[in-house]
């Protein structure tokens, strides 16, 4: 393994096609995932076969082999609070457990843009809307896993959607529904995150800082490159940044990662700490399937810290 480069794909990639789900759909991509009691759970975007995307559970005792649930979960809503914000559909799910409930952030599609929703649930059965956390243009959202100085933090991607530039930006809350303190947290640098960036995964908590996971997006004459990098923040400050891999850690490269309905993306939503030491990253491939590539947390933290002359200059 190239040191630059620490994630080992799963050699059963993909884990997940539109061929385990036992329902008639387009794709499966983009999923969120936690532990649940005894099982890994992935949280996963299907889009049907009218080119609307709904959320759906699929569950498994090693975190390898996973079998999805019969039938959808969260579906857009009819409630006419969500419903003209939800009309195209739910996408691109983040899961982030804070004591008993397990959080998820969405993009809400409809006619307006993308927006963030943010709903809960404490058993995989019963999800409860809580509120749109954001207006339009805005997506790829994170909860933190707890409070800090007695304030919700989520972390954000305010424009970005259609040609524009996207910036990863981190706003507080009291209470979920109410946001602000909004700033900029990492910006699109020239190279392979020079067209927008948007944030992954929720960040986990380690000795050096709150870890998390960000993809970068390139435009080439070719179309658009999806690719990852990880961000290391400062514990009590989040909006502190210790450190960020001056290179992109992952990228396509595999048929199915190069091959689908958006060729050339890797996309991750989730990520797994088994044992304090591997991360197991979940990422949709191209759009149209799910895979799984696992690193060593240490490997990543060293790359976050690394400086970018070292990384030019190859010692
Ligand atoms: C982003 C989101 C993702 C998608 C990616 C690549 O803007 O829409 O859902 O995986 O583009 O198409």
């Amino acid at each position: 393994m190239n040191r630059l480069y620490p994630f080992k794909r799963f050699k059963g990639n993909p884990i997940l096609t539109r061929e385990d789900v036992p329902y008639p759909c387009n794709t499966v991509f983009n999923a969120a995932a936690c532990k649940f009691r005894d099982e890994y759970i992935l949280l996963l975007r299907i889009e049907d076969l009218s080119g609307v995307s709904h959320l759906t559970i699929a569950r498994s005792e090693n975190g390898y082999e996973f079998e999805v649930d019969s039938e959808p979960w969260i579906v857009p809503s009819n409630d006419e609070r969500f419903e003209p914000y939800e009309r195209y559909g739910i996408e691109d799910p983040r899961i982030t457990q804070i004591e008993e409930y397990y959080y998820i952030t969405y993009t809400a599609f409809g006619p307006f843009g993308p927006r963030v929703g943010i709903g809960r649930t404490k058993d995989f059965v019963k999800f409860e809307r809580i509120s749109f956390a954001t207006e339009v243009d805005n997506k790829d959202a994170v909860l933190f896993p707890e409070k800090i100085d007695g304030l919700y933090v989520m972390i954000d991607r305010p424009l970005g959607w259609g040609a524009q530039r996207g910036d990863i930006w981190i706003q507080f809350s009291p209470d979920l529904v109410f946001w602000g303190k909004a700033r900029v947290l990492l910006s699109p640098e020239p190279g392979w995150s020079s067209a927008k960036l948007g944030i992954s995964t929720p960040p986990i908590k380690t000795e050096k800082g709150w870890l998390a996971f960000y993809h970068g997006v390139r435009e080439t004459g070719g179309g658009r490159l999806y690719r990852v990098g990880a961000i290391l923040m400062d514990l009590k400050h989040p909006e502190k940044i210790i450190g960020y891999t001056p290179h992109f850690i992952f990228g396509p490269e595999e048929d199915y990662e190069r091959t689908g309905d958006v060729p050339n993306v890797v996309f991750p939503c989730g990520v797994i700490l088994e044992d304090d030491r591997t991360l197991k990253l979940y990422y949709g491939a191209a759009d149209t399937c799910i895979a799984l590539a696992e690193a060593h947390l240490d490997d990543i933290i060293r790359l976050c810290l690394l400086e970018k002359e070292k990384v030019r200059t190859g010692k």
